[in-house]
């Protein structure tokens, strides 16, 4: 009995020391690209946190397609209603999309 928990122990503490990696530094604002694009807003989500936009072909970055971005302050997206044209600036930063300037299309 005793022998078998001094063989035992080792093997169980081993893991442990492995998982002791350090992680990655979280992105900082510096990685975040700016994009400018139109689109069509489709629809808001509650108390208007993002909008979700039916963009434009976005050269370097991706192609046509509808989805959510978030505005920087809340009252960006005043005035602004669903089926609006609108031209927009963004921030990709990782899986964030952050409206940073948005008007109605002429
Ligand atoms: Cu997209």
């Amino acid at each position: 009995m005793r022998l078998s928990l001094l063989v035992v122990l080792p093997l169980a503490i081993l893991p442990a020391l492995g998982s002791g990696c350090s992680k990655p530094a979280a992105s900082s604002d510096s990685e975040a690209k700016t994009y400018s694009t139109k689109g069509t807003i489709k629809t808001f989500g509650p108390d208007k946190k993002y909008a979700s936009i039916a963009h434009e072909n976005i050269p370097g970055y991706m192609s046509a397609m509808t989805m959510s971005f978030e505005p920087q302050t809340p009252s960006m997206l005043d005035g602004l209603n669903a089926g609006d044209k609108v031209e927009f600036t963004f921030k990709a930063d990782g899986s964030k999309h952050i409206i940073t300037a948005i008007k109605k299309a002429p």
